[in-house]
């Protein structure tokens, strides 16, 4: 690559106030951003990407599953693309920088690359992927993209099909809509995603640059225990069939199986609803979100037959029926051992020190995965916080990560 092209980087002042402008789209009191696939906030923080894009002079499309992107045409007509992205949908009351801080940064790369008039092997799209965050079901935008959704993804989408599909509606997107975004592989050539560890490795070994080796596998269940309502004055409780228990129970379990039999994954319960779920009445059911991640299928396989088994002995304890809701499962991934060849390389030219690390969150690099070379960037989390208004990385961070996604880019396509 040529010393002008190895020298170049991002243009720090611009990133920081593009940075700031989006985290203002949603932003709550604590310094966080609110911004749930398909709300008011993710929209308008989508219109906003375009719009910026747009006085940029860059091109601007969205997909049928709504992926938003910015397109840089800089090699020769009919290159590949090469990828660059992450998601400005967030969890609620989440931090400014998961997601957001790829998309930017993806910008940025692309407006400093148009700037010097550089001429790359391929085109240079900065995309943000729908719903990464799962709010309806994971990885919509990326699974559509890569041709990989099916029925299945939205069969039955958290929070159910009626608000999924006023979700679309809102985005004037449908579920037809959302499998004609698929790209052939020939056409992408390759994606590289830029984002914060969302641990804490990075800051406890004091290095700048995590360079992400794997990705974690996950699946998701909805678990209902069906009891039955009597009154909660006059029922003793030897006589009752309380789902509440049968809940309590599997959620408790849930936290020692997993260390006791899986000490290096992680199970989560985030929600129990009760029905009917007032003061005077026995539970009648309790549906408990469970989800779990591994680094390998046959982990997740035991810990699949594990968990079912915990939330059968609790209902059998409280005489209670079971149900298990599948929702939905993301394979675990292994990065492109080029794509993290060219990320090293990036950050030997910029002098930063770096480490290999697995990625115990889920990103949409793991759907780009199975069809293109991939790669990700990790900046360090402070305190290892996120998915909370906590979430901080120092902005040198940023700049760094944005600088290494510069020049692995330039090194991936090939100039
Ligand atoms: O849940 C995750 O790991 C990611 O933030 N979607
Ligand atoms: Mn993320
Ligand atoms: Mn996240």
């Amino acid at each position: 690559m040529n010393k002008h092209a190895t020298d170049l980087r991002i243009d720090a002042g611009r990133f920081r106030a593009t940075f700031e402008e989006l985290a203002a789209i949603g932003a709550t009191p604590k310094g966080g951003v609110d911004r749930p696939a398909f709300s008011k906030a993710h929209l308008e923080a989508r219109r906003w990407l375009l719009e910026t894009a747009k006085q940029a002079g860059l091109e601007t499309s969205v997909d049928g599953a709504g992926n938003h992107s910015v397109l840089l045409r800089c090699g020769p007509p009919g290159a590949p693309i090469l990828l660059l992205g992450s998601h400005l949908d967030s969890v609620p009351n989440a931090g400014r920088y998961d997601g957001a801080l790829g998309v930017i940064a993806a910008l940025e790369v692309l407006q400093t690359v148009r700037q010097h008039g550089l001429s790359l092997a391929s085109h240079l799209e900065a995309i943000d992927f729908t719903d990464e965050e799962g709010h309806y079901t994971n990885f919509v935008g990326s699974l559509g993209l890569t041709g990989q959704l099916k029925a299945e993804h939205i069969q039955s989408p958290r929070g159910g099909r009626r608000r999924f599909h006023q979700a679309l509606n809102r985005a004037r997107l449908s579920e037809e809509s959302l499998f004609v975004a698929g790209r052939s592989p020939a056409s992408i050539a390759g994606y590289l995603e830029l984002h914060i560890e969302q641990g804490r490795r990075l800051v406890e070994q004091k290095v700048p640059i995590g360079i992400v080796t794997s990705i974690v596998g996950i699946r998701s269940f909805m678990v209902h225990f069906l009891g039955r309502a009597d009154h909660a004055g006059t029922t003793p409780l030897n006589l009752r069939r309380d789902a509440a228990q049968g809940a309590s129970a599997f959620i408790l379990a849930v936290r020692e199986t997993v260390l006791r039999e899986f000490p290096d994954c992680v199970g989560t319960v985030g929600n129990v609803t009760f029905e009917p779920g007032v003061f005077n009445v026995v539970a009648e059911t309790a549906s408990v979100s469970l989800e779990f991640r591994a680094d390998g299928v046959s982990k997740l396989d035991a810990m699949e037959t594990r968990l079912g088994q915990a939330a059968a002995d609790a209902a059998r304890r409280f005489e209670l029926d079971l149900e298990i809701e599948d929702l939905d499962s993301s394979p675990p991934a292994r990065m492109d051992e080029n794509a993290q060849a060219s990320i090293a390389q990036a950050c030997e030219r910029l002098d930063l020190e770096f480490m290999l690390m697995p990625s115990g969150a889920g990103h949409d690099a793991q759907c780009l995965a199975t069809v293109c070379p991939t790669g990700m960037i990790f900046v360090p989390s402070v305190g290892g916080h996120s998915h909370s208004p906590r979430e901080h990385t120092e902005w040198p961070d940023c700049v760094n990560g944005a600088n290494v996604l510069l020049q692995a880019a330039l090194s991936l396509a090939r100039l």
